[in-house]
């Protein structure tokens, strides 16, 4: 730049002398004087700009490089940062997710773990994603109490360039993710269903008149369980008599049951549950009403999930069929994230496997749109060893 201011000046006055030294010599001399001084005038003010400029572009760098910095100490503990924002802790099913996220993203094992409780509250879990891109942690797990809302948030990670991973439920109005790890909630529902109509034609029932205890509203575990069981119903002209959420707690299932018994007292023969803990209450509630349940009595108990409890109840004779749902599923997460952390594609949807659960007098015969399903005996070894 001062090359050229240099030249400028150089070029004026050489052009001022050389009209000086030929007439009109007064006007010459002021033109060449006003040029010289607009020449460097502008030659300066260009300075000035390139010189602005040269700041601006060594402030960016330099922020570039702060950030850098900053990214590099946040990683420079060596460890992968994971931001996750759990549903909450409603059920025992809950419990063994979060434990199992844990277990698995642990110093130990090279993460540090940001873990969010979002006690069943959908605004809150979005706060937490935020606070996760603020905080900037390499990847995002969601597990969606609901499956809406979710675009404007995953956007803001897809910005930030921070990769979310979505493990148990499923969102539903955005596909800003790089993978799903979860369960078919839908052929949960449909194996209750199936199973239901195997087992009444074995056991000489002949008319079905259920209750159902659903989950939280809006959640794809309510959504899938309700239209599986539901798609079987219909088929085989069973009746609904009313379908209510107990939103995945033992208190909501105990109301929505002590409702239940007053309302359709004498006409319901099945209850479904969406959860154990549901189940765990409805049970209180059928006690106190004086309705008896379980194999070989007046109401054929079905319900998901078959944590450790729930199976104790099969055993017991109360719950006459449990269906999983697998909420161990932060090892398959954390090698989506290793092969991310490998530079390879993760697979997008990974569906981890559910197992169908009874005592040996209600294991049946079943199929799931044509496929031959396989029940397990719940004993004192499998309770042993379920989550
Ligand atoms: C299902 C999971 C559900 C469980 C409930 O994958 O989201 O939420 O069935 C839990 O126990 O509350």
């Amino acid at each position: 730049m001062k090359k050229k201011i240099i030249g400028v000046v150089l070029s004026g006055a050489m052009a001022a002398t050389f009209l000086a030294g030929c007439g009109q010599q007064q006007q010459a001399q002021q033109a060449a004087e006003q040029q010289v001084q607009q020449a460097v005038e502008d030659a300066v003010a260009e300075a000035v700009v390139d010189q602005a400029v040269e700041d601006a572009v060594d402030e960016a760098v330099a922020e570039e490089v702060v950030d850098a910095a900053v990214d590099a100490a946040a990683s420079s503990d060596g460890l992968i940062h994971v931001g996750f924002a759990q549903v909450g802790h409603e059920s025992d099913w809950r419990t063994a997710s979060t434990k199992s996220c844990q277990d698995v993203f642990s110093e130990a094992n090279g993460y540090n773990l940001d873990f969010v409780d979002c006690d069943n509250d959908s605004a809150a879990q979005l706060e937490a994603v935020r606070t996760f891109i603020q905080n900037d942690v390499d990847y995002i797990i969601i597990d969606p109490i609901v499956s809406t809302g979710w675009d404007t948030v995953l956007t803001e990670c897809d910005e930030a360039g921070i990769p979310v991973i979505v493990i148990d439920r499923t969102i539903d109005d955005s596909d800003k993710y790089v993978s799903w790890v979860g369960s078919d909630f839908l052929t949960e529902g449909k194996a209750a269903g199936e199973w239901l109509k195997a087992y009444a034609e074995a056991n000489g029932i002949n008319e079905i008149n259920a209750l159902v205890i659903s989950g939280s509203t809006g959640s794809s575990a309510q959504i899938g369980r309700s239209d599986g069981f539901r798609e079987v119903a219909d088929r085989e002209g069973w009746t609904i008599l009313d379908e209510q959420t107990g939103d995945f707690t033992e208190d909501g299932g105990q109301q929505v049951m002590e409702s239940f018994c007053k309302s359709y007292d004498g006409q319901f023969n099945v209850v479904v549950c969406q959860n154990d803990n549901e189940a765990f209450g409805a049970m209180t509630a059928m006690d106190n009403a004086g309705v008896s349940y379980g194999p070989g009595n007046d109401v054929i108990l079905i319900s998901f999930d078959a944590c450790t409890a729930g199976l104790e109840d099969v055993k017991a004779g109360k719950i006459t069929a449990d269906f999983e749902c697998n909420p161990l599923a932060a090892p398959t997460v954390a090698g989506v994230i290793e092969a991310m952390e490998a530079g390879e594609a993760p697979e997008a949807e990974i569906l981890v496997p559910d197992n169908w659960y009874a005592l040996a007098d209600a294991i049946v015969d079943f199929e799931i749109d044509g496929v031959p399903q396989t029940m397990t005996e719940v004993t004192d070894e499998v309770i042993e060893a379920q989550y």
